[in-house]
């Protein structure tokens, strides 16, 4: 892309509405824009980051073996009656009467759509185990909607549902969520904790929040420091082994890590030393449930296992708040002068920044580069606007690509360019070919 045709409206002043730092830096980075209180435009840049996030969550769940599909926006009011949250979700749900009154609403989450499709298709434990998934906006009319997408009212978010002929298996399905976030997560560059955590409205015991450490989190949260040592990395995981992916489970939720709805002072002290014990503040990424029959008994969702006999499906559902990883993102990697992404999910995976617009060779040599990046299956940012180089190297800064080129007439005189690091800020001269070959390597390995 080059920067003269994109839409990249960049703010000079700090937005004086935003508290911290991610909101700040989306907002004058031009990804996104206000539409109304907690509800937000996507400028292309912001957009781009979005689009990434998807795509590796959508990965990962395929290659944990569920299902992609669709569920609208909008839900019948009487499927939630079925099952109770109709009146106990309260103000949050945003209702709805369409123009016959017949009363909607804009989904919250959908355990109670996705059992009403469940119910209505499968009948037997040979249909079982499923898990289907998809990512969409949702609405909840939060009382204070604050901090840009961290905490908005319309968000993006990728919900799965587990089906399951009993809790052993569902508590499968439960641990191959863990294992497959855990990678989803580090693919964006995030640590995030598994916690024990509390169900609200979704309900059931067994629940795990995931937190990725930030002083502006809004979870306060305890651990053994212990925890932070732990990587997934690139090991290899067969999800459809129970065995495999609870030594997973056990390996990262052993040790003390609780948000603050479930810690317990006394077993804090015990079970973790005294130098390990630490409270800080979190910004919760996912959230996984295991809940049992709750809704399939309240919606007749009921399969014949292998005795003949009807039983109600064992259910969870796993979330991952799409839109807020931006922020989640952003807060864990930023500097003064703008954000730094990671290279998993960067909009763009190198900047070309010419030193010297309107130069014929150096014009010639930027948009050879740009080719040569594109050949490379690699999507280039070329500053090709007739501005100051100090106002370039801004830009790029602040937008966060993890690497630039800087092309000028006095390194191509010398037959070079320059390659930065957005995140250590080392140079390197080297030869445009050279710079291409290793910006594809980077991103192969990535
Ligand atoms: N049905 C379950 C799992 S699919 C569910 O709704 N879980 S949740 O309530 O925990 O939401 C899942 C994730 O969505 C959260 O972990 C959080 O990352 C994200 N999320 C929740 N509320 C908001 C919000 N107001 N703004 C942005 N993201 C949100």
């Amino acid at each position: 892309m080059r920067l003269t045709r994109y839409f990249l409206p960049v703010l000079k002043e700090t937005p004086s509405e935003a508290q911290i730092v991610s909101h700040r830096l989306m907002l004058r980075a031009g990804m996104i824009k206000q539409a109304s209180a907690g509800i937000y435009s996507w400028l292309p840049l912001g957009y781009r980051v979005l689009r990434r996030i998807e795509e590796i969550v959508h990965q990962e769940q395929v290659r944990a073996g569920h299902i992609p599909m669709l569920m609208p926006t909008l839900q019948s009011a009487d499927l939630w009656r079925e099952s109770g949250r109709y009146e106990d979700y309260g103000e949050e749900m945003l209702r709805i009467t369409d123009r016959h009154g017949r009363d909607m609403l804009y989904g919250p989450t959908n355990e109670e759509l996705i059992t009403d499709i469940f119910r209505a298709h499968v009948a037997s434990y040979k249909d079982l185990p499923l898990t289907l998934y998809h990512i969409q906006w949702k609405f909840r009319d939060e009382v204070r909607p604050r901090f840009g997408v961290m905490r908005g009212r319309e968000f993006l978010m990728k919900d799965g549902y587990n089906f399951d002929i009993d809790r052993d298996a569902a508590l499968h399905a439960y641990n191959r969520h863990l294992v497959s976030y855990l990678r989803t997560y580090e693919r964006m560059g995030l640590q995030a904790i598994p916690m024990r955590a509390e169900s609200g409205p979704i309900g059931g015991d067994d629940t795990h929040e995931f937190l990725v450490l930030a002083d502006t989190g809004e979870s306060e949260v305890f651990y053994d420091s212990a925890i932070t040592d732990l990587r997934f990395g690139d090991r290899s995981v067969d999800y459809d082994s129970v065995s495999e992916c609870q030594a997973v489970l056990e390996e990262f939720t052993s040790r003390y890590a609780r948000t603050d709805d479930t810690h317990d002072e006394a077993a804090f002290n015990a079970q973790v030393p005294e130098e390990r014990r630490r409270r800080a503040r979190g910004i919760e990424v996912g959230q996984i449930f295991y809940f049992g029959t709750k809704y399939s008994e309240a919606m007749g969702a009921v399969v014949v296992n292998d005795k003949g006999e009807r039983v109600p499906v064992h259910m969870g559902s796993h979330g991952i708040g799409v839109s807020r990883l931006l922020g989640a993102i952003i807060e864990a990697s930023h500097d003064d002068k703008g954000i730094i992404w990671p290279e998993g999910v960067t909009p763009f995976h190198a900047g070309i920044v010419n030193l010297k617009q309107g130069d014929s060779a150096a014009d010639a040599a930027c948009d050879a580069l740009y080719q040569a990046l594109i050949a490379k299956g690699l999507e280039p940012l070329y500053d090709d606007r007739d501005e100051r180089a100090g106002a370039k190297f801004a830009t790029m800064d602040l937008i966060g690509l993890p690497w630039r080129i800087t092309v000028g007439p006095r390194g191509l005189a010398k037959g070079v360019v320059e390659l930065t690091s957005r995140r250590t800020g080392e140079s390197e001269e080297l030869s445009a070919e050279a710079a291409v070959d290793r910006l594809a390597q980077i991103y192969a390995d990535a």
